[in-house]
C-alpha cells in the first residue's frame, strides 16, 4: 500500500506553528540547490519540521556524494533520533547506511532512491520516477499523433535515480512509435546553465529545424533551454515542443505564455510523510511501508497555468 500525499496538503502546513513539543532531533542530508525544485524541498522540510517542535540539523552537500556521506557520519556521531538524505547519486551507501544502522539511527529517503539493501533504510518517500517518463513520453505520442518527431533529450545528474528511472518511462512510452525519435541525449545536471549550455550544443549539431521536441527531466533545465532556442531565433513550444518534469512556478508561467507545453508535477512535500513515518516509528514502533509514493499529474495549456504560477510562486520555489 502506497501512501499518497500531496502539494496541495502541504500548502496548509506552510505557516509553521509547533503545534507539538517535540524532543526529536533529526539530521537533513541535501542535495545542494541546483534546482528550484530542490530549493522548494529544503524551505518545505524546514517548515514541516518547525511544525512538529522538531530540530532539524540541516546540511547542504553542494552536490557531492563524499559531503553527504561526511554529513551522515556527523549526524551519526551526534546520536541525531533519525537521518533524511536526498541521495546525490544510487550507489555508493551501503556503508554508512549500516553505520547508521549499527548505531539504531532510522534512515528515509527523499525524493531520490538508492541501490542498496532496502533493510538499511526506513523507507523512501518518492514519487514514481518511471511513470513520470512514462506520461511525459506519453504526451509526446499523443501530441504528434503519428507524425514524425526527432526528439532531443536533456537528462538529470548521471547516475542519480530520477535520470535513470526517468528515462527509462520515457523510453518505454515512445518504444512503440518509430514516429518517434531521440536523437540526441545528454546531462544538464538539473540546472539551467547546463540546460542552456547542452541545447545550445544540440541545436548547433542538429540545426533548430531538424529538432522537433525537448523531453528535459526536469523544469530548471527545459527553462534555461527555452532561453538558448529563443536565442536561436526559433519559437519554443511551437518550433520545439517541450515537456518536463518538476511544475515549478517558471514552467507553468512558460506555459501560460506558450514557450512551453507540459510539465508533470513533483511535491516538494517529502518532508511531511517521512516525519510522520518517522514519528510513528520512534513513538509507537509503527513500521512504514518501504516505499512512501507522491503523486505526479500533469499540467499542459489546457490548464489555467497562469493563476497556479501565482499560488506556487510564495511557496519556498
Ligand atoms: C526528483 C528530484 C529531482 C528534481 C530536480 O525526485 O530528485 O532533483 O526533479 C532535482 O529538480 O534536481
Amino acid at each position: 500500500m502506497n501512501i499518497k500525499a500531496t502539494l496541495f496538503a502541504s500548502a496548509i502546513t506552510l505557516m509553521p506553528i509547533a503545534v507539538v513539543a517535540s524532543d526529536l532531533t533529526i539530521g537533513f542530508s541535501q542535495i545542494g540547490s541546483e534546482s528550484g525544485w530542490r530549493a522548494a524541498e529544503t524551505t518545505v522540510t524546514k517548515q514541516e519540521a518547525e511544525a512538529r517542535g522538531i530540530t532539524l540539523k540541516f546540511a547542504d552537500a553542494q552536490q557531492k556524494q563524499e559531503n553527504q556521506i561526511s554529513a551522515l557520519r556527523s549526524f551519526i556521531a551526534q546520536g541525531v533520533d533519525a537521518i533524511l538524505i536526498a541521495p546525490v547519486v544510487a550507489t555508493g551507501w551501503d556503508e554508512v547506511l549500516e553505520e547508521a544502522q549499527d548505531s539504531d539511527i532510522p534512515v528515509v529517503l527523499l525524493d531520490r532512491t538508492v541501490d542498496a539493501p532496502e533493510e538499511l533504510y526506513l523507507t523512501a518517500v518518492t514519487s514514481d520516477l518511471v511513470h513520470e517518463g512514462s506520461v511525459a513520453g506519453q504526451w509526446l505520442v499523443d501530441e504528434m499523433a503519428g507524425a514524425d518527431c526527432r526528439i532531443v533529450e536533456l537528462q538529470g545528474t548521471t547516475g542519480s535515480s530520477p535520470a535513470i528511472d526517468r528515462k527509462t518511462g520515457f523510453e518505454n512510452a515512445i518504444s512503440d512509435h518509430s514516429n518517434l525519435e531521440i536523437v540526441r541525449s545528454q546531462t544538464g545536471d538539473f540546472t539551467r546553465s547546463q540546460g542552456k549550455v547542452v541545447m545550445e550544443s544540440f541545436l548547433k549539431a542538429e540545426g533548430g529545424e531538424n529538432i522537433c521536441a525537448l523531453y528535459a527531466h526536469n523544469d530548471d533545465m527545459a527553462v534555461g533551454a527555452i532561453q538558448a532556442i529563443k536565442e536561436a531565433g526559433l519559437n519554443p513550444g511551437k518550433d520545439i515542443k517541450i515537456v518536463a518534469i518538476d511544475a515549478v512556478p517558471d514552467a507553468h508561467l512558460a506555459i501560460a505564455n506558450g514557450e512551453m507545453n507540459a510539465t508533470i508535477e513533483l511535491t516538494p512535500n517529502m518532508a511531511g510523510p517521512a516525519l510522520d513515518a518517522l514519528d510513528a516509528y520512534i513513538n509507537s514502533g509503527t513500521m512504514p511501508p518501504k516505499w512512501i509514493q507522491t503523486e505526479s499529474k500533469l499540467f499542459t495549456a489546457a490548464d489555467d497555468n497562469q493563476a497556479i504560477y501565482e499560488m506556487k510562486k510564495g511557496l519556498g520555489y
